[in-house]
């Protein structure tokens, strides 16, 4: 190798050895890649060689010149990579596992406490389904044996869209739909309609302790070749059971509702107060909590099942009463506060 060139990379790596910053670092870079940098100086004093020298000597400076832009590259990750270790030293201690635990995000307790109801009702073999929040008049009302100008309607007052949809009022919204999708297999094959449908409802309500105008409800249907009460109370219990893994009091009253006949109202005794009275249960010491009843000859009618043959059971379970009273939540609109502290308490390892 020329000499000339042989010192030049020795001076080359003493310099870059001693560079400690990026700004020394693209000084050493322009004295001699630089247009009137050391190695391009090289190439300026070739005029005076023969041809075969300019060749030789050519090719070892282009190789000097990939070898410094090469090293010179290696050196500024290097000292990149120092700059921001020195930049993370000189910043506050920072535990990201700490802000991990304390801010993680929660399951609401309405769904805690819909996944629970729904496991319940799937180990008995119900069917879980998922439906529109928006909905015709004829699914909320007409369907269910309300027709226009009923006065049930005024109990039930909603939201209602442009096109005369609305925001349904109840699960029950979901029953003709339910109806029709499994007739077939019921009718066919003798395959009992079993299905749970969970959903967000909204009413036109004056809000209190036990009312709120979005909540949940959880509406479940059974259809088959004589299913009678008996059937309905048996669920029931079982469901309230299991969900509260302890004894509560129940009471069933007759309740109209004109999708139902016989319908009743399903109460638990209040677990606020243990059935003294206050504002979770308007001092009644009872919670509506599940009216249900057995299905209406004309709901099934709509549904396309034929009522001589075929009879059923309906509930409409309030789910976010049902969360009030296993948590002892004293006011339902907490729920709907997004208040996380309060939330939270109920996050659980899922
Ligand atoms: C109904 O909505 C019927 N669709 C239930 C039904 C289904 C009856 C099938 C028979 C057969 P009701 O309006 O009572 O009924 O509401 C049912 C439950 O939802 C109530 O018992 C209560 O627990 C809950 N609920 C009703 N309105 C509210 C409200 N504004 N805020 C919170 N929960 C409510």
């Amino acid at each position: 190798m020329d000499e000339k060139i042989i010192k030049l990379k020795q001076k080359f790596e003493d310099e870059l050895s001693k560079t400690e910053n990026l700004s020394g670092l693209e000084e050493v870079r322009v004295a001699y890649l630089g247009k009137k940098g050391s190695v391009t100086d090289l190439l300026k004093g070739m005029k005076a060689l023969s041809h075969e020298e300019k060749k030789a000597f050519g090719q070892q400076v282009n190789e000097l010149k990939g070898e410094v832009a090469q090293r010179i590259a290696d050196k500024t990750a290097e000292l990149k990579e120092k700059e921001l270790e020195a930049e993370i030293a000189l910043m506050p201690e920072f535990d990201l596992s700490v802000l991990l635990k304390d801010d993680r995000g929660s399951y609401h307790p309405i769904t805690l406490v819909q996944r629970e109801c729904e496991r319940i009702f799937k180990s008995m073999g119900f069917t879980v389904e998922d439906y529109s929040e928006i909905v015709t008049d004829y699914e909320c009302f007409e369907s269910l044996n309300i027709p226009k100008h009923h006065p049930a309607r005024d109990m039930q007052d909603t939201y209602y869209l442009e096109n005369g949809q609305l925001l349904k009022t109840q699960t029950s919204a979901a029953q003709n739909a339910i109806y029709k999708k499994y007739r077939d297999a019921l009718v066919n094959d003798g395959v009992p309609i079993k299905a749970i449908f969970p959903g967000r409802c909204f009413r036109n309500e004056a809000t209190d302790a036990c009312h709120e105008n979005t909540f949940f409800q959880m509406e479940g249907v059974m259809v088959d070749k004589n299913i009678s009460i008996s059937n309905l109370i048996y669920f029931m219990k079982m469901m309230l059971s299991e969900v509260f893994q302890t004894d509560i009091k129940v009471r069933l009253r007759p309740g109209f509702f004109p999708f139902v006949e016989p319908g009743f109202e399903l109460d638990i005794s209040c677990l606020i107060c243990g059935g003294e009275g206050c504002p979770s249960c308007k001092h009644s010491g009872w919670l509506e909590l599940c009216p249900c009843g057995m299905i209406h000859p004309e709901v099934l009618k709509a549904g396309g099942i034929d009522p001589d043959e075929y009879t059923g059971f309906a509930f409409g379970l309030g789910l976010t009463r049902l969360v009030m009273m296993k948590y002892g939540i004293k006011d339902i609109r907490d729920l709907n506060s997004g208040g996380l502290k309060s939330l939270s308490q109920f996050t659980d390892d899922e």
